[in-house]
This record gives structure tokens, sequence and C-alpha cells, in this order.
């Protein structure tokens, strides 16, 4: 191992504001707003503060899907929160988000009493309890579902926070933490080739709130789009993982729920912001 510069930890961690990590701009260890102002309203039930990163593709997937299903009440105003500039941390984000991360949304279906929700996977399971859809009803499928929407919850962070941050964002190469962390996501996308090869959707045969929490993180990395990290991580081992994800990507809700948000990579596959179904008519989605 070609490790280099050993450290020893100070007694008291001080904040280095200039780590010169990809995101030493935002990155912060205290809480609460920085700068007061609020959020915009649209005309929709349902107003979304977020960006089409994997955890908000998530939510708008859900929300196109309902729509999709013709679940009216489903409809939504879809803000974008430029992370990169701190809009995070504005006194309107951070009441919908104490923890200032996409995404985040507030259902104003009663304008007297909004309910706010953070946590992708919070977001997934109220949308899905106000609706009745993307959850199975039987409660053993149920079960599965869950297990697997935690696990993607759970997951997630090893494969951002851990190998996508060293092997990508981190100043210096560390071989010992990309190490750590690509062995830790090559498990994890094991551990889904060989369970979507016994079955076709994450949670059985029907498709779920599981898959859409799932589908923006591994299904964009074993296809390139995350990290640049597909070579390195010989993501065409996981050929099941790799059916399911264009599987997935083939539904037109899939296809919207991607665009929505979205401020890099083609202009034709970008609708910066959602306020109507005919936002997308200007997209070329596929
Ligand atoms: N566990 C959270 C994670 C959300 C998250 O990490 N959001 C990132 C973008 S993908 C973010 O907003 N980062 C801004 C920051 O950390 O300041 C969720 O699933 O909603």
């Amino acid at each position: 191992m070609a490790e280099t510069n050993e450290y020893t930890p100070p007694k008291v961690w001080t904040w280095n504001k200039d780590s010169g990590g990809r995101f030493a701009n935002i990155n912060r260890p205290i809480a609460g707003p920085t700068q007061e102002k609020e959020l915009q309203v649209g005309k929709h039930p349902l107003q979304l503060y977020s960006l089409a990163t994997p955890n908000g593709v998530k939510v708008t997937v859900m929300l196109e899907e309902l729509l999709a299903k013709g679940h009216t009440g489903a409809e939504y105003d879809a803000w974008i929160i430029p992370i990169n500039v701190g809009e995070q941390f504005t006194s309107g984000f951070v009441k919908v988000n104490p923890n200032s991360k996409i995404p985040a949304l507030l259902d104003r279906t009663n304008p007297e009493k909004p309910t706010r929700v953070f946590e992708s996977g919070a977001i997934l399971l109220y949308l899905a309890e106000k609706f009745g859809e993307f959850v199975p009803a039987d409660p053993a499928k149920r079960a599965e579902c869950y297990s697997w929407l935690l696990w993607q919850m759970g997951s997630g962070p090893f494969l951002g926070g851990g190998f996508g941050h060293f092997y990508a964002y981190a100043p210096t190469k560390i071989e010992y933490a990309i190490d750590r962390y690509a062995m830790e996501v090559k498990r994890q996308l094991h551990v889904l080739d060989l369970h979507l090869a016994e079955n076709e959707y994450v949670a059985g045969d029907e498709y779920t709130i599981a898959d859409m929490a799932i589908w923006p993180w591994y299904g964009a990395l074993v296809k390139g789009a995350l990290y640049e990290a597909a070579e390195f991580l010989s993501v065409h081992e996981y050929e099941n993982v790799h059916r399911w994800t264009e599987q997935i990507a083939a539904r037109p809700a899939a296809k919207r729920g991607r665009a929505v948000n979205r401020a890099w990579g083609d202009a034709s596959g970008q609708l910066i912001e959602r306020h109507d179904a005919s936002d997308f008519d200007k997209l070329t989605l596929d």
C-alpha cells in the first residue's frame, strides 16, 4: 500500500475551511440557516425543493409515476435548490428540512396547515401512504419492500459519501479509503445482483418505492453515470442489475422524473423547474 502522509489527529478537531475537497465551500460542521430567504410557492398542492441528484430523482420519479396512474392530487411544483451555492442553508429551506439537504417536500393540500417531509425515504413512504400506491398490499411483500427501501437508505452513504467522495471528490487519492469503499460498493452491487437474479423487481413481482430508491443510485452506477467509476468497479459483472436498470429506465415516468431539476448534461434532458405536465413537451427524454 502506497500510503505516505501520516496524520495524527489533534486533541480537539477544528474546522479547516480550506480542506480542498470538491464541496469544501458548502460543507460545514454547524446547522441552521446562513441567510434569510423564503422559498417560492407554486399553484399545486405539493411543493418540491430539490435537485436531480440520485436522492432527488427518487422523489420526482415517484411523483411522475403517481401522475401517470391518474392521481391528480400528486401535481407538483419542483423548485431547484442549487446546493453548490448553499441554497439549502436559506431560512426557508431549513424550515422544510432542518438537515439542509435536498430533497424536501411541502404538502400544502391544506394550506392552513402544510406538512413538511424531509429524507428521500420518508418522502417516498409519505407519498406511497397518501396515494395508496407502490407499496405491496400483501404484508410479506410489503416487508420486503420496506427492507430494501431502508437497505438503500443505509447503503447509499457508503456509495456516495464513502466511495464517491474518496474516489472522485477528495483532494488526494487515499488508497486505504478508496479500497475500503470500493470493496463495500462491490459487495452491495453483488447483493443486489443476486437478488435481482431471482426477482423481476426489488420487492418481487411488483414495481415499488424500493425500486425508485435504488435505481437512481445503483442503476446510474452500473451505467457509468456516477463518479466515472464503471470500469474501476467492473460494473459489467452485475448483469441482473443491468437488466433491471434498463427495465426501469424504459418507463416514461422514470424518464420524466430523471429530467426534473436537472441542471447539467444534455440540455434536451433538463427541466430546471417543473410546474406543469406540458413542461416536458420541449424535452427529448431518450
Ligand atoms: N439521507 C438524505 C440525504 C440527502 C442528501 O445527501 N442530499 C444531498 C444531495 S444528494 C445534499 O443536499 N447535499 C447538500 C449538503 O450536504 O449541503 C436523503 O436521502 O434525503
